[in-house]
């Protein structure tokens, strides 16, 4: 039986994988010749043949009558969703017209592509994407420090002698702005090297438990605790100063934005022993080479783009930014970055958006305005919108308010390969391949591979039923409306080069750069990945860096304007503070339908401690409320979470009228209904919500505990 090399997309670690036909469909097993990820693949990638076959796949259009969804064909389906658009967009302007691209889009290059063509074509603002649900703080503060939105420091994995990990699980994640699989293993061969691992975390993590010292923190105390080592770095004198003065700028500014997160004020913001922020900051000046990733958990809390801004500025200022064992800028293949700065489209539009008046982060508005600009009464309310590979109405900021808003939209359009939770309240429901039935190129993850490769796949898989791929409805969604996948040109451009190169040749077109004439020829001789060369440690901070003084800006003001709030830290009364709890066996709000994997039931984990002084014992039932609203569900103790605490898995709380039937079986409530939207409560500069360091009161319910009821499903 033939073997055909392929890699997952549904996590950046791109594991590669082996698919095999056999009487029950395809199967999948981990590619042991895979050039990075060498035999590693979690149960997500192994079993997503499941998903392929599902039973609750949506495999022709549907659109509502009479209240339900039914199966139409395309052609009824374009003509009327088509008919829609264009009806909405003459009468009230492209601005009342949405869309949402979700995360599953960044894996899939012609989707990415497609989908902001689209919006481009519609000519509406109102552009919205789970960047500011994930990491806009990132884009937004690499665009102040190193020039470019999309230029990051990675972590060196394989050379450091010391990792420093805020708001990461990479046992369970594979964590994210790295595209490493093992990673774990690899952290593990840093303390096997005689270095050092530290996982910041409010939760003993996954992670936690395999490797390193676990430094439990006050959620959203990391911009404090990372300023706190910059002052004690900068006080005692122990930054390198040849890097600093050749590399960077703004030193005295840093110095001056530091100066009041001594370690005595960093602990009562972080819970952690004013010895311990002394002695963490003389560990990380003295490694031979040290890295520190701040990644979800951090972006998702109240201060995520100062504690990225003061990550950079610590590798900075102790050398290690741009080093071998610190934190280094892969070109990969093709520097999309410095193309993109070249050409000028990683330039923000200048206007704003109606609500809030919020500026656009890599041309996409806050999600946490979305319920507002909805239901918002006046000439460009939002009317229409259109989810692409997205679940908003649970991934996003005020589940409440949002289902309001959803139900009050005159179309919503969910391209997907379920009806997700979002799609349960849409008009049309139109069925995109998966990812088996698809070729593709990682291009998302060129600059984020401490190893940089690349590798083509073909489709492994039939496309079953009537499903199309995203890039072929959103063509011929754009026809049907009377607007363009991007100019009319650029559409017409876009359909020549598929007709001539096909949906792979425009993918590796870009490559030829680094790969040659015959880039896609190159790719196929290598089906199990093909290793580029590394980049060499200091070139980036010598010629490619793309701040306008050449240099490392330290201090952006615009980012260090949060210093003064951070240093007031989360509010204290007799509340915990929310943090969220990725599940290994889902992502996100998905692949919980999946028979093969049964994630665990949904409980909110706190310290026995806190469940003590609240008179709670496993299994109660307790209600949490915060601002923007109130969940139910049972409560777990959990010696793992550091008291003051309260740990939620997102993505349960499924629509009863979904199509997720398993996973809905499963029960749970969406935790997002306790993130609040709306201006003041999204960030100003970066547009992200806040899932982390909410204070929410914990009120236990009078009711059978699960622990007595059996489970807690269907409860
Ligand atoms: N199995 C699985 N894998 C996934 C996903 C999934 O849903 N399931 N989702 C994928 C996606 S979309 C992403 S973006 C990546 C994310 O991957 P990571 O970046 O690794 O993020 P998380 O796994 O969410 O881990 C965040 C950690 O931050 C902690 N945390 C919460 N609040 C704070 C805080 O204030 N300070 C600190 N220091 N820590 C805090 C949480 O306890 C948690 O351990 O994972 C991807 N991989
Ligand atoms: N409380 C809390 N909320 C969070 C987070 C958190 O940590 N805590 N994490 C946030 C993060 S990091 C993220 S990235 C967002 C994710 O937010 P979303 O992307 O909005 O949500 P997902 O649950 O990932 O839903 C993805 C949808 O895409 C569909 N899909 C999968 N593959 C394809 C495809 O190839 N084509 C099409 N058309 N559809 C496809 C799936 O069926 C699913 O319905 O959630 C965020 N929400
Ligand atoms: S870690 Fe799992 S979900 Fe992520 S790419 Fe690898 S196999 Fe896929
Ligand atoms: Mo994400």
């Amino acid at each position: 039986m033939t073997r055909v090399a392929t890699y997952c997309r549904i996590c950046e670690a791109a594991c590669g994988l082996l698919a095999e036909h056999g009487p029950d469909g395809v199967s999948l097993s981990p590619d042991p010749d895979h050039v990075v990820s060498r035999g590693f693949a979690c149960a997500k990638g192994v079993r997503f043949g499941q998903v392929h076959r599902d039973s609750a796949r949506v495999n022709q259009p549907m659109l509502r009558k009479h209240g339900s969804l039914q199966c139409v064909s395309w052609s009824e389906a374009y003509q009327h969703v088509g008919g829609e658009l264009k009806r909405i967009r003459e009468a009230h302007g492209p601005h009342a017209i949405g869309v949402y691209l979700g995360n599953p889009a960044a894996f899939s290059p012609l989707t990415t592509l497609f989908g902001t063509a689209f919006v481009r074509g519609l000519g509406t603002r109102n552009y919205f994407n789970a960047g500011s649900l994930d990491c806009n703080n990132k884009f937004v503060v690499a665009r102040e420090m190193l020039g470019s939105p999309g230029t990051h420091p990675i972590p060196d994995l394989d050379h450091s002698r010391f990792a420093l990990l805020l708001g990461t699980n990479p046992s369970v994640s594979q964590s994210s702005f790295v595209n490493a699989p093992r990673m774990v293993e690899r952290l593990r061969n840093i303390e096997k090297r005689g270095g050092r691992v530290i996982v910041v975390d409010p939760r003993r993590t996954e992670t936690a438990r395999s490797v390193g010292e676990w430094l439990p923190i006050r959620p959203g105390g990391d911009a404090a605790l990372l300023l706190g080592l910059v002052h004690v770095i900068l006080r005692d004198g122990l930054q390198h100063n040849i890097r600093v003065g050749r590399f960077t700028h703004g030193l005295e500014d840093l110095r001056r934005h530091a100066a009041p997160f001594d370690p005595q004020r960093v602990s009562g913001l972080t819970g952690i022993a004013p010895e311990r922020v002394e002695s963490l900051a003389r560990e990380f000046a003295a490694a031979d080479g040290a890295f520190c990733h701040v990644s979800t958990g951090v972006n998702q809390g109240p201060f995520g783009s100062l504690a990225y801004a003061a990550k950079i500025a610590l590798e900075a200022i102790t050398g290690n930014l741009d080093r071998r064992g610190g934190a280094l800028f892969p070109r990969g293949a093709l520097d999309v970055a410095a193309w993109a700065r070249r050409l000028g489209i990683d330039r923000e539009p200048k206007w704003k958006s109606r609500i809030g008046g919020f500026s656009p982060v890599l041309g996409a508005l806050p999600c946490a305005i979305l319920p507002d600009e909805i239901l918002t009464p006046g000439p460009e309310k939002l009317r229409a919108l259109v989810v692409l590979a997205g679940n908003p109405l649970l991934s996003a900021a005020d589940g409440g308010r949002l289902l309001k808003a959803f139900q009050s939209l005159e179309l919503l359009v969910v391209i997907d390969l379920f009806v997700n939770d979002t799609g349960a309240l849409a008009h049309a429901v139109l069925p995109a391949t998966d990812w088996l039935e698809r070729e593709d190129i990682p291009l998302a993850q060129l600059q984020l591979q401490p190893e940089p490769y690349l590798q083509w796949t073909p489709a492994v898989a039939e496309v079953r039923g009537e499903r199309r791929h995203d890039w072929q409805i959103l063509m011929q969604l754009a026809r049907s409306s009377g607007t363009f996948v991007g100019s009319a040109a650029g559409h017409r451009a876009l359909a020549a080069s598929l007709k001539l190169l096909g949906p792979s040749g425009l993918m590796a077109a870009p490559l030829a750069a680094s790969l040659g004439v015959r880039p896609l020829g190159r790719l196929k001789r290598h089906p199990h990945g093909l290793r580029l060369p590394e980049s060499r440690p200091g070139e980036f901070l010598e010629r490619r860096i793309g701040t306008p003084s050449r240099r490392v800006e330290l201090c952006p003001e615009a980012v260090f304007a949060d210093a003064s709030k951070a240093l007031r830290g989360a509010p204290r009364g007799p509340e915990l503070l929310l943090f969220s709890k990725r599940q290994r066996v889902g992502h996100n709000s998905w692949m919980h339908n999946n028979p093969e994997l049964r994630p665990e039931p949904q409980r909110a984990h706190l310290a026995p401690q806190d469940a003590q002084r609240l008179g709670l014992k496993n299994g109660d039932w307790v209600r949490l409320v915060s601002e923007a609203g109130r969940i139910e569900l049972p409560v777990a103790l959990d010696p793992d979470v550091a008291p003051g605490g309260i740990s939620v898995p997102h993505g349960y709380g499924h629509h009863e009228a979904s199509g997720w039937h398993l996973a809905r079986e499963r029960g749970g409530a969406n935790v997002n209904q306790l993130a609040s939207s709306g201006p003041d409560a999204t960030h100003r500069l970066s547009g992200m919500s806040q899932f982390n360091a909410i204070p929410v009161r914990v009120e236990k319910l009078v009711r059978l505990s699960v622990a007595n009821a059996g489970d807690a499903a269907g409860a």
